[in-house]
């Protein structure tokens, strides 16, 4: 039989070596559907519960291979639901391909069923965005599609019109300009090296610098080994944004944590302190985790060029991949004789862990979140993927994880969205059908995705969920106390039984409200071969601070806590506790605001 435009598309994907698409079927995409089920045994189809879940599933795909992570939905309110994926995949930089079929063609703009412009809804938000004009149209779109996705690492939009979808190839004659065959499913990536003259510019500038820090980001992947060496050689500590968490280990001993709002004490400590920036394939969007403009002296390494001085002013920019240029950097570089700088960082992160230890192993009640987070770090496998989600999560993640090397982690960064959690875990276990998987997720984030438990079931992918249940949407109370000095409003969640959503979806669940039973309990579900979600009933009073606190969120802590927000004697305990835990293993961070807080904070509480 006479193949269609549809298995040509599907053709060509598998071609381009696509082997797992993630969407819900719909009448505007039921040609298409029909080519998957045909192609079925080299593509599989992922049927999430939600096109949003589909489409961050695509992303955690990309995002643990590095290839090409696909999406499908139907016209109309399936595209909508692709959305928040496709922003997803342009702030994070992941290609991403999203195809949507519409309705028929000659039914476009008229107000029909479902007929809303899925090219019109995307366009702000893909590099490449086409409709798919017949059959001697679909190959060379899906070819500039994945190029473009690829080449440009970001996404792209193909929508098909219902009745082409079903065209045999054999109607589809080409224009008289088209030349058959013209175009391939192929892509090669360029590897971009900085001219000699940059890299010798770029080393002189470090070179007068004695108090130098390297920001890495998840550009910086690949480049681990290094990073170690350009540390060591400048005697440089190394910081990482969140979502280059994974690109350089947490026990290395050149590593002093992330930054950001999520800031280790060490790395802001030290960013404060620096005369010399080196920045790989970051562009960490918290501009006062930055030296201060005039501060230190600052070179960038990015391949993409235009994300060059965006956060911060820089000397010199050198345009590459982040591995060749810092090994064509190194022979330019000159070792740092002094060593002081980096010591002092080293001895905070040494009282940093102890700090993070110690936080990770009170025995109180109700169970800290921290205690959840220190005792899964010690449980993950060697190679285990973990997916985290916004929300007061990514502090405990951020902070008490303590990544080995070969382990990934990622989450929704920049879009920051919830719902990235459990979805990133969907496309990392696909893809990695034999790795631990761990999506380790706030109550409120998990949610937003509860259905897509029932995916986990359906596709047999033996994800571990971790809740963390607060019953609220915490980190918001945080923000709007220490931010804005409000009083907290509108956070709490009513009471969800995860375990009970988990079984009805007809995945095991366990419930853990008991610090001391928290290691066995999390090791027992870990080594389960099948997907199990474990509620981790955690204390919603908290605080997933800042540390060192920013001055005037010190403030802000004091004034909403005054004018009597919720549960204010449980928060001014918490919070107590834990400013005394930081100002007894590294006093440092405790600056004046802060200092006066805890005066404050003591005379409530008595
Ligand atoms: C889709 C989306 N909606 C709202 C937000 C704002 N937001 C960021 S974190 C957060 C709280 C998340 O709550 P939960 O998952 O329960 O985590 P918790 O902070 O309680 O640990 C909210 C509402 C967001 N980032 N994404
Ligand atoms: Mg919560």
């Amino acid at each position: 039989m006479d193949s269609t435009l549809a298995d040509a598309l599907v053709q060509r994907l598998a071609e381009w070596g696509v082997d797992t698409v993630f969407g819900i079927p719909g009448d505007q995409a039921n040609g298409i559907m029909e080519a998957l089920r045909k192609a079925r045994t080299r593509v599989r189809f992922v049927h999430v519960r939600h096109e949003e879940v589909g489409a961050l599933a695509a992303v955690g795909y990309a995002k643990f291979t590095g290839r090409l992570g696909v999406c499908l939905a139907t016209a109309g309110p399936g595209a909508a639901h692709l959305l928040n994926g496709i922003i997803d995949a342009l702030c994070d930089r992941v290609p991403l391909l999203a195809i949507t079929g519409s309705v028929h063609h000659d039914l476009t703009g008229l107000e029909t069923l479902q007929g809303v412009s899925s090219e019109k809804m995307f366009d702000h938000f893909t590099l490449y965005n086409e409709r798919v004009m017949g059959p001697a149209h679909v190959q060379v779109a899906v070819d500039a599609a994945c190029r473009r996705a690829l080449h440009a690492r970001g996404p792209v939009h193909l929508t098909v019109p219902n009745d082409f979808q079903s065209l045999p190839m054999s109607a589809g004659k080409g224009s008289e300009q088209n030349v058959p065959g013209h175009s391939r499913p192929a892509h090669f990536a360029p590897l971009r090296v900085p001219e000699q003259g940059l890299l010798e510019r770029a080393a002189e500038v470090l070179a007068s610098r004695r108090r130098i820090v390297i920001l890495a980001g998840t550009g910086a992947r690949g480049a681990g080994a290094e990073l170690s060496e350009v540390a060591d050689v400048l005697g440089a500590p190394v910081i990482k944004a969140l979502l280059g968490k994974d690109v350089f280990p947490d026990e290395h001993p050149l590593c002093i944590g992330g930054t950001g709002h999520i800031a280790t004490v060490p790395s802001k400590l030290a960013m404060d302190e620096a005369d010399g920036l080196l920045i790989v394939g970051s562009t960490m969007p918290f501009l006062n985790w930055y030296p201060k403009p005039g501060q230190a002296a600052c070179v960038q390494i990015d391949d993409k060029p235009e994300r060059i001085g965006m956060r911060t002013p820089v000397d010199v920019g050198l345009a590459g991949d982040a591995r060749a240029t810092l090994r064509a950097l190194l022979p330019h570089l000159k070792r740092n004789p002094d060593r002081s700088f980096l010591a002092r960082a080293q001895e905070r992160m040494q009282r940093w862990w102890q700090f993070v230890e110690h936080q990770g192993t009170r025995r109180s009640s109700p169970m800290k979140p921290q205690v959840v987070a220190w005792e899964l770090s010690g449980l993950l496998a060697d190679d285990a993927i973990v997916t985290g989600d916004a929300g007061s999560v990514a502090y405990w993640i951020n902070r008490c994880i303590r990544l080995r090397e070969g382990q990934r982690f990622s989450l929704s960064g920049t879009n920051c969205t919830m719902g990235s959690g459990l979805s990133y875990a969907i496309g990392a276990q696909c893809a990695f059908p034999d790795r631990q998987v761990v999506a380790f997720v706030g109550d409120g984030a998990a949610a937003m995705v509860l259905g897509d438990l029932a995916t986990l079931r359906q596709h047999a992918l033996p994800v571990k969920i971790v809740v963390l249940r607060n019953n609220s949407v915490v980190l918001e109370r945080w923000e709007q106390l220490s931010f804005l000095g409000h009083k907290e409003f509108g956070n709490e969640l009513s009471p969800l039984d995860y375990c009970k959503a988990a079984e009805a979806c007809g995945i095991a669940a366990v419930r853990i409200d008991d610090a001391a039973r928290c290691r066995d309990a999390l090791a027992e579900a870990l080594g389960r071969a099948e997907p199990v979600l474990v509620e981790c009933v955690v204390d919603p009073n908290e605080p997933a601070l800042e540390t060192p606190l920013v001055g005037h969120h010190a403030e802000n802590y004091g004034k909403a806590l005054e004018k009597g927000t919720a549960e204010a004697p449980q928060i001014v305990r918490a919070l107590l506790e834990s400013l005394k835990d930081e100002q007894r293993f590294i006093p440092e961070a405790i600056d004046a605001p802060t200092a006066e807080l805890i005066g404050k904070l003591e005379r409530m509480r008595s």
